[in-house]
């Protein structure tokens, strides 16, 4: 691996963002919280995270490419993508790197807050029977997914590339998608093809894609085998990022102050809501503080709808006058739950420690 470039995962800042990660957060925006009262996040708010440009391209001569150790390469069209049989999902789709602003030293990247995230109602065809017509050779182990982006990261040009194993491009769920809410895909979110994998974090979800090669090695690729890793130092392998973790948050509760976005909200009764998701099974609890996490109450949830879509939950909150420090955290079916403090690693990846809002409460 070259030396680390200053802005190449690795690289760390104390305490004023850089003019970099601006420079990032201005093209690469979050959702906005608010927007946590819509079921499926209309399409201009659903979070961005684009590595390089948005790629141009020509609907009318854009073709998939599919091949590698298969029986029968193909290319196909996007009218013939489309005619192939279709599934819509609601899917929760969130950032690895979300909730990396709240780690100290802070990798620089992308600096996201809480707000990548998005659940958009997304219309594809699924991968696993198209992999099945090609016919997989039984050397197959990986399937490479390649967007029509092109960049360099940490001194290397590179389209932007991901795989998955066999067993995960099997998985039901994952799927080829040409439509958002029931809209042609918008330039940013990967017209006019991209995949979704379900459940999880977004690096998986390639865009532009225009090519599907099936591998008989291990992919080593950039994305794959050095970014979106778990660990401490940059010379360590490290595990993949994959699964999301549990997190749910809170539409901020009252108005906002417009520079300091401090909130406050008078006294009184106030029904708290918002969402919560985790890749690794369904939502069982969220719990609200509004003390700064000196007791916590179950919030009410909403029957989850989808497997890997948001669900949503509710707790009454009789606010007084003061300053308060409110909280939200999620447990999943496999009983994972969000903690208090981020968990560091190099890259900021799976932040979910708990969203925190302070609000002050004015006499009413
Ligand atoms: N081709 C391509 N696919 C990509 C990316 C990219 O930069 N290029 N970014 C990935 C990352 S890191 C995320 S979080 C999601 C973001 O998807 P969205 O912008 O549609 O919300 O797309 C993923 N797919
Ligand atoms: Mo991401």
């Amino acid at each position: 691996m070259t030396a680390l470039q200053p802005g190449a995962e690795g690289t760390v800042a104390m305490d004023n963002l850089t003019r970099e990660e601006v420079g990032l957060a201005t093209r690469n925006h979050g959702f906005l919280l608010e927007a946590l009262r819509y079921p499926v996040t209309p399409v201009g708010m659903h979070y961005l995270l684009t590595h390089y440009d948005v790629p141009s391209v020509d609907p009318a001569t854009w073709t998939l490419d599919l091949g590698g150790r298969v029986e029968r390469a193909a290319r196909l069209t996007l009218d013939e993508i489309r005619a192939r049989p279709s599934v819509t999902q609601r899917v929760t789709m969130e950032c690895a790197g979300n909730g990396r602003m709240g780690l100290r030293p802070r990798p620089l990247s992308q600096p996201w807050g809480v707000e990548a995230v998005g659940n958009g109602e997304w219309t594809g065809t699924p991968l696993g029977p198209l992999l099945e017509e090609l016919g997989l050779l039984d050397d197959a182990v990986d399937v490479v997914f390649t967007g029509l982006d092109v960049g360099v990261e940490n001194d290397i040009e590179q389209n932007y590339e991901r795989s998955l194993t066999i067993a995960d491009a099997l998985r039901a769920e994952v799927m080829l998608v040409y439509a958002l809410n029931g809209q042609p895909l918008p330039p940013q979110h990967g017209f006019p093809l991209r995949l979704v994998v379900p459940g999880w974090y977004g690096m998986g979800n390639v865009k532009w894609i225009s090519r599907i090669k099936v591998v008989d090695e291990p992919f080593d690729g950039y994305q794959q085998s050095y970014a979106y890793r778990m660990r401490m130092e940059p010379d360590e392998p490290g595990t993949p990022v994959s699964w999301i973790r549990p997190r749910a948050l809170m539409i901020p509760p009252g108005v906002p102050e417009f520079f300091t976005r401090e909130r406050s909200i008078p006294a009184g009764r106030h029904a708290l809501q918002g969402r919560a998701w985790s890749g690794f099974g369904p939502i069982q609890r969220v719990e609200v503080t509004t003390d700064g996490g000196v007791t916590w109450a179950d919030a009410d949830l909403e029957p989850q709808r989808d497997r890997y879509g948001w669900v949503g939950w509710t707790c009454d909150w009789q606010a007084s006058p003061g300053r308060h420090q409110l909280g939200c955290r999620a447990t999943d079916g496999q009983g994972n739950r969000q903690p208090i403090e981020p968990e560091w690693n190099l890259g900021g990846y799976g932040c979910n420690a708990v969203q925190q809002i302070a609000v002050v409460v004015t006499e009413s």
